[in-house]
C-alpha cells in the first residue's frame, strides 16, 4: 500500500495488517530525530497500543486518585485547608480529562476506557489502593505521591507522542504545587505538638514504600520499558527514576524532621546515590491483582459515581443533538 509518508491514518483502530512501509520509515525517522508523532501521522500498531495502555492507565490513576483525598474534604482542619484540598482534587479531575482526551486521539473512546476501568479490567496506579485514616495522609500524599508523580512525569513532557507530552507540561506544573502543599502540611504538623509530629511520622511510615513502588517493577521485571524507551515515550527506566526520587527525598525529610522508614537507606559514596532497601514486590503484585487494602472500595465508588452521573451524560448528549439539528436547520 502506497500512502503519503507520515499522513496515513488507515491504521487507526489498530489493524496490524495495515503495515505501511513509507509510514514506518517516516515514523522511524521522526523517532530517530527525537521529533513528535502527531495523531494524524502513521504509527505502528504496537506504538499506538502502548500509548493507549499507558495514557489511559495514567488517566484512570488521576480519576481514582481523587478518592483518597476526597475522603478528607469535609474533615479538613480549617476553611483554608478545605479550599486548598478541594482545588487540588479538582486539579486531579482535570488531569484525568486531559489524559482521556489525549488517549482519544489514538482512536479509543471515552466509553471504552470507562468500561475497562469500572469492570476492573484496566489498571490504575497501585498507590491509590491505600487508605487515608489521618489528616497527615493529605501531607504524605502531596509530598510523597505527588513528589513521585513529578519525578516520573517531568520526563514524560518530552514523550514522543505530541498530545501526551503537551498534556504533561500543564499537569507537571500543577503537580509541583501539589507537592509543595503536601510538604507544607507535614511541616506544619512537625512544628506542632508531640501528637501531631507522631501523626506525621506514622503517615510517612505508611506511604513511603508504596510511593517508591509507583515507579513500577524493577527494570529486570519491566516488560514494557525497553520498547517504550526505544520509542521515546519513557526517557528513564523505572529504577533510574526511583533512585532519583530517593535522592530527592532524603534532604527534604531532613528539613521536615521525619525519618524515612528504611534501615538500609544510606549514602553510597562510590555510586553518588543513596542505597535503599528491598521493596515488598509481593505486596505490589497483590495490589495489582485487585487485592490491595482499598481496591474494592475504590472501584465500587467509581462505579456508583458513573451510574449516578448517567443523567448528566444523557442530558449532554440530548443537548448536543438538539444543537446539531439546529445548526443543520440554519445551514439548509
Ligand atoms: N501501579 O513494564 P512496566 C498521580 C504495571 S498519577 C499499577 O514497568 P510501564 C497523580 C504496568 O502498567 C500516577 N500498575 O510498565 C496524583 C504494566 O502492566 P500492563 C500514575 C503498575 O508502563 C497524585 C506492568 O505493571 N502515573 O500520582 C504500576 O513501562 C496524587 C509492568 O510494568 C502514571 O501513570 C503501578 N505503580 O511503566 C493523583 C505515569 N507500575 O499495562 C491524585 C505514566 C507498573 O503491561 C493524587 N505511566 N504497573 O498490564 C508510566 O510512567 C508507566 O506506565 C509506569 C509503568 C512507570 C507506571
Amino acid at each position: 500500500m502506497v500512502t503519503t509518508p507520515g499522513r496515513d491514518t488507515s491504521a487507526r483502530g489498530g489493524d496490524a495488517a495495515l503495515y505501511d512501509e513509507a509510514g514506518q520509515a517516516r515514523f522511524d525517522e521522526l523517532i530517530a530525530e527525537d521529533k513528535r508523532i502527531e495523531p494524524t501521522d502513521w504509527m505502528p500498531d504496537d506504538y499506538r497500543k502502548t500509548l493507549v495502555r499507558q495514557v489511559s492507565q495514567h488517566a484512570h490513576s488521576e480519576i481514582i486518585g481523587m478518592q483518597p483525598e476526597g475522603n478528607w474534604i469535609t474533615r479538613a482542619p480549617s476553611l483554608k485547608r478545605k479550599a486548598i484540598l478541594m482545588a487540588k482534587v479538582q486539579d486531579e479531575a482535570g488531569h484525568g480529562l486531559y489524559l482521556y482526551s489525549a488517549a482519544q486521539t489514538l482512536g479509543t473512546t471515552r466509553e471504552q476506557m470507562m468500561d475497562d476501568l469500572i469492570s476492573g479490567k484496566a489498571k490504575y496506579s497501585s498507590i491509590f489502593n491505600y487508605p487515608t485514616p489521618t489528616w497527615a495522609d493529605m501531607g504524605s500524599i502531596g509530598w510523597l505521591v505527588d513528589g513521585a508523580a513529578i519525578c516520573n512525569q517531568v520526563p514524560l513532557c518530552r514523550a514522543s507522542y505530541g498530545p501526551y507530552g503537551r498534556a504533561m507540561v500543564r499537569i507537571c506544573k500543577e503537580e509541583s504545587f501539589h507537592q509543595r502543599q503536601g510538604f507544607e502540611i507535614l511541616l506544619h504538623l512537625m512544628r506542632g505538638t508531640q501528637e501531631q509530629r507522631e501523626m506525621a511520622q506514622e503517615s510517612v511510615n505508611r506511604w513511603y514504600a508504596p510511593a517508591l513502588m509507583m515507579f513500577g517493577p524493577p527494570d529486570a521485571d519491566s516488560p514494557n520499558s525497553a520498547k517504550s524507551m526505544a520509542w521515546n515515550i519513557k526517557r528513564f527506566s523505572n529504577d533510574e527514576l526511583r533512585q532519583r526520587f530517593v535522592d530527592m527525598l532524603v534532604p527534604q525529610a531532613e528539613v521536615l524532621g521525619v525519618t524515612l522508614p528504611d534501615p538500609d537507606l544510606k549514602w553510597n559514596e562510590e555510586r553518588g546515590h543513596y542505597d535503599y532497601g528491598e521493596l515488598d514486590w509481593d505486596e505490589f503484585h497483590e495490589v495489582l491483582k485487585g487485592r490491595g487494602p482499598m481496591n474494592a472500595v475504590r472501584l465500587e465508588r467509581r462505579r456508583t459515581a458513573h451510574e449516578d452521573g448517567a443523567w448528566v451524560r444523557e442530558a449532554a448528549a440530548a443537548y448536543a443533538s438538539k444543537m446539531a439539528a439546529r445548526d443543520e436547520r440554519i445551514a439548509s
